[in-house]
């Protein structure tokens, strides 16, 4: 579907909702469904072509969040979104929590760890559902920063994006989309290195999707600006992914995002 469609736009925003209870101040399930719902229908409005809904915080250092617990909290959120027409990606690694978004609408299948577990492959295929193919070094958020270590990062990217590919196909899947994994398991060298040899993603062959926004790595190189201060990083690094090839940006700041992409597409276009 994402390959289909990144012929048709020039890059694509898709735009993130946490289901998350850190993420709003108060409230229970109810406020934090219903302010869920509401932002994925304003990133909509904004422009994201796709809303990626999640319910557990894959930060370094999260607590992981029980399947039954992650469905309560996305679960309602993606019926609603995808009963107004808009396309909904579940960001899950558990394949129970995905069958169950599936089954409420969502047409695409968001797994940080990269698909690595065959339950979730076979999950996605039964639905005909997109993937999107994150990389990590290792499944457990809890300590991918101590695999933080490459030879030569980006063909280690590239390789283990290939052979999950492979293994997707394998299995039926047909829309794979491919991601750097941008932050996980990886310091602001690597980081800095996968987007300047993007290219060498691109070049397997799948749309590339591109998750920078407001990630620690553009704090620690502006004076360690807080999360809400990284917008500039976000767009720049953003438009450097485009300019090597991404088709896909998973962000927070919608409008900003699209605003600046088309100005991007508008001087090529000129
Ligand atoms: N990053 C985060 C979560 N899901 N999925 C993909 N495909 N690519 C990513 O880079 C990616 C992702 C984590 O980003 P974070 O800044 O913690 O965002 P949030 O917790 O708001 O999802």
């Amino acid at each position: 579907m994402m390959e289909r469609m990144a012929e048709q736009a020039p890059t694509q925003v898709m735009g993130i909702v946490n289901v998350t209870p850190d993420s709003f101040s108060d409230g229970g399930r109810f406020a934090h469904v219903d302010a869920a719902i509401g932002h994925g229908i304003l990133l909509a409005a904004q422009g994201a072509s796709i809303v990626d809904v999640g319910g557990e915080s894959t930060r370094p250092g999260a607590t992981p969040v029980p399947p039954p617990e992650e469905c309560d909290r996305v679960v309602p959120v993606v019926r609603e979104l995808a009963a107004q027409g808009i396309v909904v990606s579940i960001d899950t690694r558990h394949p129970e929590t995905a069958a169950a978004a599936l089954d409420a609408g969502a047409r695409i299948v968001n797994d940080v760890t990269g698909f690595t577990d065959p339950r979730l492959v076979a999950v996605a295929a039964a639905a005909g559902a997109t993937v999107v193919v994150n990389h990590m070094p290792t499944d457990d958020p809890r300590t991918m920063q101590a695999h933080a270590t490459y030879a030569d990062v980006v063909t280690e990217v590239r390789d283990f994006l290939a052979r999950r590919i492979d293994e997707c196909h394998a299995a039926g899947i047909a829309d794979i989309v491919i991601d750097p994994g941008i932050g996980f398991g990886k310091t602001t060298q690597h980081n800095l290195l996968l987007l300047r040899h993007l290219d060498q993603l691109v070049a397997l062959g799948r749309p590339v999707l591109v998750g920078v926004s407001r990630k620690r790595f553009i704090g620690e190189l502006s004076n360690d600006a807080t999360t809400d201060q990284r917008l500039g990083g976000s767009l720049a690094a953003g438009l450097a992914a485009v300019a090597r090839g991404a088709s896909i940006l998973r962000v927070h700041d919608v409008a900003e995002t699209v605003q600046a992409l088309r100005l991007w597409h508008a001087i090529d276009d000129a």
